[in-house]
């Protein structure tokens, strides 16, 4: 359905090199629709809240560590398929891996400054929408562009 909703977090590596603009417009020219951004810094406490499903990895001091370590830009982006399509655009989680034309695969070398975070399921992006923006998305938009969406 086109109302279908992912979260996509840029890391701190992503701001911090001045990659916002890109991945934005990356995302837009697709067809898809900004809903809600912040460029926040978050505590330990909520980045070892958002990968909770990662807690027993080894790597996962490190990850925390990183999400931490500067402002991260938080986005609600909505459209059809957009959690799936989403994911192709991020790309593979190791950037060395990462197909030529996806965001990480452009951008990124190692697994741990990755730039980009996209839900991986309709299931984890509701609860990741929930985390991130409790206050609740402002409704701007209801209709899908006639020239995107048939
Ligand atoms: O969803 P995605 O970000 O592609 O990968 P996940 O398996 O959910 O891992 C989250 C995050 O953890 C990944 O983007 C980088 C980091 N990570 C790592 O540092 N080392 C690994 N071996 C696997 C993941
Ligand atoms: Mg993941």
């Amino acid at each position: 359905m086109a109302g279908e909703q992912t979260f996509i977090m840029i890391k701190p590596d992503g701001v911090q090199r001045g990659l916002i603009g890109e991945v934005i417009s990356r995302f837009e020219k697709k067809g898809f629709y900004l809903k809600a951004m912040k460029l926040i810094n978050v505590e330990k406490s909520f980045a070892e809240k958002h990968y909770a499903d990662l807690s027993s990895k080894p790597f996962f001091g490190g990850l925390v560590e990183y999400i931490v370590s500067g402002p991260v830009v938080a986005m609600v982006w909505e459209g059809k398929q957009v959690v799936s399509t989403g994911r192709k655009l991020v790309g593979a989680t190791n950037p060395l891996a990462a197909e030529p034309g996806t965001i990480r695969g452009d951008f990124a070398v190692d697994i741990g400054r990755n730039v980009i975070h996209g839900s991986d399921s309709v299931e984890n992006a509701r609860k990741e929408i929930a985390l991130w923006f409790p206050e609740g998305i402002a409704e701007w938009r209801s209709n899908q562009h006639p020239w995107i969406y048939e």
